[in-house]
């Protein structure tokens, strides 16, 4: 018997492609193939980036700071970024393409003010969850695969902190878009590999 996994389409939110406040070059490309992705997986869960205006996240909640610099958070470095996934604005939606109706589980990550989450199992404090691990657990996901934006952030994040809580992780990279800040993709795609995951 096979075991059961999950599909985890990652922050697929309009915010993130074409037009949005943090634009992922071709972000809605990932739409089409994860749509086909999500009518044939057994479990799929969403993220969605859910921030609230103030997060610290944003480089304009600091003075003389501008976004995409790197500021020290008492958790560890952070890149600044524009203001993004307000929670309950348009940005924050998914996009209005994605079938939605196929996921049966929908995490919010990122909301609170002080933390940034990138993962959508852990923030990026490492030890605040956000529940999706027992959430998966509990329904006996043994392997998950990922999909979604952005492959160098928060599809990386959540495929680590997956393979460090033991699951059996694939990444799509051809349903996934990326950043790509200062060679962030590469180092990603290297330490995916790295930790035993299967980058396809
Ligand atoms: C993301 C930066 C900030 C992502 C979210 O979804 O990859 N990146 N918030
Ligand atoms: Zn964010």
């Amino acid at each position: 018997m096979t075991s059961t996994s999950a599909l985890l389409v990652i922050d697929v939110q309009n915010d993130f492609c074409e037009g949005g406040a943090l634009e992922v070059a071709s972000g809605s490309e990932v739409i089409a193939p994860i749509n086909d992705m999500m009518e044939a997986s057994e479990i799929v869960v969403l993220s969605q980036d859910w921030h609230p205006d103030n997060h610290r996240s944003f480089a304009q909640n600091h003075e003389n700071c501008v976004p995409y610099e790197v500021m020290t958070m008492p958790y560890g470095p952070q890149v600044l970024w524009p203001k993004h996934c307000l929670i309950e604005t348009k940005g924050a939606e998914f996009h209005p393409n994605l079938k939605t109706g196929f996921a049966q589980m929908v995490v919010r990550k990122g909301f609170r003010t002080e933390i940034d989450s990138y993962s959508a199992f852990f923030e990026n404090d490492k030890t605040t969850a956000t529940g999706l691990d027992g959430y998966l657990k509990s329904r006996g996901v043994k392997r998950v695969t990922l999909a979604g934006l952005a492959l160098d952030f928060c599809v990386f994040y959540s495929a680590m902190d997956a393979q460090a809580l033991g699951y059996e992780v694939v990444v799509e990279t051809e349903a996934c878009r990326a950043i790509d800040l200062d060679g962030s993709l590469e180092a990603a795609l290297i330490a995916m590999k790295n930790a035993g995951i299967r980058v396809k």
